[in-house]
């Protein structure tokens, strides 16, 4: 018989898993662990025993699933690379909760594995063998996360693990990318597997449009006089070459650009044909629209949109398959990539042609820009601490190196419209509607990129929808220093913003929707302390920059910070 160590540590499935991972380019597992995975821990271990460490992904425990597939979502939205969470039975799965339909709206590409209740009483290594086995058994554990997912699999021996872990990477990294759910019983883990030859996982994207999309798309753009580009998602990774592509059309075109939702940096935020993020900017001016890569391109109540222009949709999936109801009106489609698209079309474009555009929309963005300093100089003459003022101070420590992990809610115009980033890759947004992604995302996107200095912004309610203690430990045991400011307006501004718009008369307004504000004194750096991490209130202006240098400092020092800024409500 072979060396027992050595059959744990080669031929069981749980050893197959996760050697076909790290072949494969994973390098970590966001791990929230159970009795499901023992045979993946007893495998790990072997295998580093026998100082071959660099076979496998290193298995990082994670104290709470929510925050593990954030920063799994958070790491592969910065590196391109998709990234592995393993979870606990249906009760792990169910823990994954808003985190899975971020990843799935924001098309985050994140394999997903999940034990099974053992299926054996007895006679198996494996076999069930505390009540827990029993609980966990449920009828249909996939069917918790099916919406969310892009693909779903029961691994099952005597089959390679390692096809199941091509297959899920192509699957999660392949366009539409997003999560993937396998699931796999600890008997079925056990097992010892033989190998076989298996593939590499293909990416497969959308390209540039065709000769006659490219020629058709050029004549639209000549013949406009004020062509816009609406876009949500143009900026993912490669952001370098994605922006730039973006940047040379709207210069050439005589394009204004919306960044509209966006979830990560479309265009820079400082361009002079930057139009904000109000889609209405464009919709009211131009006479082209460009809806390129944006799954809600505007609100299409009242009379928006009120306009003119053609609408030409550019999309890898312009009919959106993940969404029940689409009900944009577009003119004309064209399935491709945007960024190629607009790439080809401004390589062929005079840039003499975009003359009258580009003047019309420096105007506009003027105009936005000068409207943002006022407001800043009135909160600031007045001495209050708004999330505008709040945000033109972090933008002065903002440098070419950081990275905006944001998820502030009403406070985000504040942010968008003062802190003017520039970078490709130096701003994220959740891309869907799970308050609490930040805390997570900020840790996997400081793992990705570790040379970034990673500032989460915010609000009280999302801060305590990220399980923050959970998240401060996460942070310290994988040595991922963040600074996170705290919008802290004392509740949930949106939610009363959305009843008092609705019953602007209402009786709610009338009384302030009290269920949307906290009265308690609280003091929401406090979570932090459960690491010894930089922690700080603020509520008087002045010292917001003093405090802000000293948190930037020791985050730079590889201390986790939290500020808890006291804001008015905008
Ligand atoms: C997981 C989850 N639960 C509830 C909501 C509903 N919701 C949307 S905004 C909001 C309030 C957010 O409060 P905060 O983060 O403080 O931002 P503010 O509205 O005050 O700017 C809530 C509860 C949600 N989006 N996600
Ligand atoms: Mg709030």
């Amino acid at each position: 018989m072979s060396d027992p160590d050595q059959t744990v540590a080669d031929r069981t499935a749980a050893a197959r898993f996760l050697r076909a991972f790290r072949r494969q380019g994973v390098t970590r597992v966001f791990a929230n662990l159970g009795t499901d995975h023992t045979p993946l821990l007893e495998a790990a271990a072997a295998i580093r025993r026998e100082g071959r460490d660099d076979e496998i992904p290193e298995i990082v425990s994670c104290p709470h699933e929510f925050a593990a597939m954030s920063a799994a979502h958070g790491h592969a939205v910065v590196s391109g690379e998709p990234q592995v969470v393993l979870v606990h039975v249906d009760v792990g799965t169910q823990n994954l909760g808003a985190a899975m339909h971020n990843a799935h709206r924001a098309n985050a590409p994140v394999f997903v594995l999940a034990g099974l209740a053992p299926v054996t009483d007895a006679g198996h290594s494996g076999s069930r063998d505390h009540p827990v086995h029993y609980f966990q058994d449920v009828f249909d554990q996939p069917g918790i996360v099916r919406e969310y997912t892009r693909w779903s699999d029961q691994y099952r021996p005597p089959a390679d693990p390692a096809e199941t872990v091509r297959r899920g990477l192509e699957r999660a990294g392949s366009e539409p990318a997003g999560p993937v759910y396998v699931t796999a019983t600890r008997e079925a883990l056990s097992e010892p597997v033989e190998a076989t030859a298996t593939g590499e996982p293909r990416r497969v994207r959308s390209g540039g449009a065709d000769a006659a999309g490219v020629a058709r798309l050029r004549e639209l753009v000549r013949g406009a006089e004020r062509p816009a580009v609406i876009t949500s998602d143009i900026g993912r990774h490669p952001a370098d070459e994605r922006v730039s592509a973006l940047v040379d059309f709207a210069e050439s075109a005589g394009a204004g650009v919306v960044e509209q939702t966006p979830t990560t940096l479309c265009f820079p935020r400082d361009h002079e044909q930057h139009l904000g993020f109000d889609p209405e900017t464009a919709l009211d001016r131009a006479d082209l629209v460009v809806v390129a890569d944006a799954d809600v391109p505007w609100i299409p109540s009242g009379d928006v949109p009120d306009t003119d222009a053609r609408v030409v949709q550019i999309d890898g999936q312009p009919t959106k398959p993940a969404y029940p109801r689409w009900p944009f009106p577009i003119d004309e489609t064209i399935r491709a990539d945007p960024a190629a698209t607009l790439e080809a079309v401004s390589g062929e474009l005079d840039p003499a042609d975009g003359s009258t555009g580009r003047e019309f929309w420096q105007d506009v963005a003027a105009e936005r820009y000068a409207d943002a300093r006022e407001r800043l100089e009135a909160d600031r003459s007045t001495e209050r601490l708004t999330p505008t003022v709040l945000s033109a101070a972090i933008a002065d420590v903002v440098d070419e190196d950081t990275v905006i992990v944001e998820d502030a809610v009403t406070s985000r115009p504040a942010i968008m419209s003062q802190i003017p980033l520039t970078e490709p890759g130096s701003y994220f947004w959740k891309g869907g509607a799970g308050l609490g992604w930040a805390g997570g995302a900020g840790i996997g996107a400081k793992l990705a990129d570790p040379d970034k200095r990673v500032i989460s912004l915010v609000g009280d309610g999302s801060y305590l929808f990220a399980n923050p203690s959970a998240c401060a430990l996460f942070a310290a045991e994988t040595a991922a220093p963040t600074l996170t400011v705290v919008y802290d307006n004392q509740g949930w501004n949106a939610v009363e913003g959305a009843t008092t718009a609705q019953y602007p008369e209402g009786a709610a307004a009338e009384a302030a929707v009290p269920e949307s504000h906290v009265e308690t004194e609280m003091d929401l750096s406090a979570p932090a302390q459960v690491v010894d991490a930089h922690t700080r209130v603020v509520r008087d202006p002045g010292d917001l920059g003093e405090a802000l240098d000293a948190a930037v400092a020791a985050v730079d020092d590889g201390t986790p910070a939290v500020l808890d800024v006291k804001v008015e409500r905008p």
